[in-house]
């Protein structure tokens, strides 16, 4: 399914939350996520609306901003419409299905009523999945499933890897990816979405752990289908529209490579 286009899987896709995003993708020509790790409501609002034109998906942590509304997830879905990108609260959730269900559609930021996609460690087992989609499912909200993490001595290898793609060909009604450095299809019946962070192109990591690999590495190489960048789009202020540009060239040409290389 890799060596397919974005349009032809959209085509094939059973899962709606997949078919959204690979249309989304084909009709913006853009296979780019921006991981807005801002602090301020009002950099974050800023963010969103200088990737917006770039980006298939904004990717938000919205527990590190210190000014959260209600307004804020307000502004994030009217950009989402007017640029056109589906947002991904990456929270990671990993506790047990119960937990996750309040997590998810309760308290302050309730995920579940703004953010098209989110996603979940399967350190818990099937549960957790459980719990997400009794939340997200009549929303028409999709999850992906922490396969492979991208920092420096991650516990998810061998045996984790295999069982989360496990658990998410069972629950393809609601799962439809990874976070993941490699993909993850094994046969042509099934078609999930990888998504990628630690990706950069002038530098290599950071003093906590990150590891990153160019859009080429990841895309071509290794076959995934979302690249996620954040520091490198949105750390320097007055280049953001900039840095997006150059991001989403590379990433869209090694997927035009990858198609054309398989034809
Ligand atoms: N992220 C990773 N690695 C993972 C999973 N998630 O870096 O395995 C997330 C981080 C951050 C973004 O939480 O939001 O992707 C990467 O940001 P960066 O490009 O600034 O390193």
């Amino acid at each position: 399914n890799t060596n397919k286009t974005y349009a032809e899987r959209a085509a094939r896709h059973p899962n709606a939350c997949a078919k959204q995003l690979f249309e989304l993708m084909e009709r913006k020509k853009t296979n780019l996520s921006v991981a807005a790790d801002v602090t301020t409501k009002k950099e974050l609002l800023a963010v969103a609306d200088a990737v917006g034109p770039f980006v298939c998906v904004l990717k938000t942590h919205i527990d590190i901003v210190e000014d959260f509304d209600q307004d804020l997830v307000d502004q994030l879905v009217a950009l989402s419409k007017k640029h056109d990108f589906l947002i991904f609260e990456d929270r990671k959730f990993a506790d047990i299905g119960n937990t996750v269900k309040h997590q998810y559609g309760k308290g302050i930021y309730k995920i579940a009523s703004w953010s098209h996609i989110t996603n979940a460690h399967t350190v818990p087992g099937e549960g957790i999945i459980s719990g997400l989609r009794e939340v997200g499912l009549p929303l028409g909200r999709g999850i992906i499933l922490l396969a492979e993490m991208s920092t420096k001595g991650a516990l998810t290898q061998g045996a984790y890897t295999t069982e989360s793609v496990a658990m998410a060909r069972r629950n393809q009604d609601f799962v439809f990816g990874f976070i993941a450095q490699h993909k993850m299809n094994e046969s042509d019946d099934e078609d999930f979405v990888v998504m990628a962070p630690g990706v950069g192109l002038d530098v290599v990591g950071d003093s906590l752990g990150q590891q990153y690999r160019t859009p080429h590495q990841v895309i071509l190489e290794s076959g995934c289908d979302v690249i996620i960048v954040g520091r490198g789009i949105y750390g320097k202020p007055d280049e953001i529209e900039a840095q997006a540009t150059r991001y989403r060239e590379a990433g869209w040409n090694a997927y035009l490579e990858r198609v054309r290389q398989h034809q």
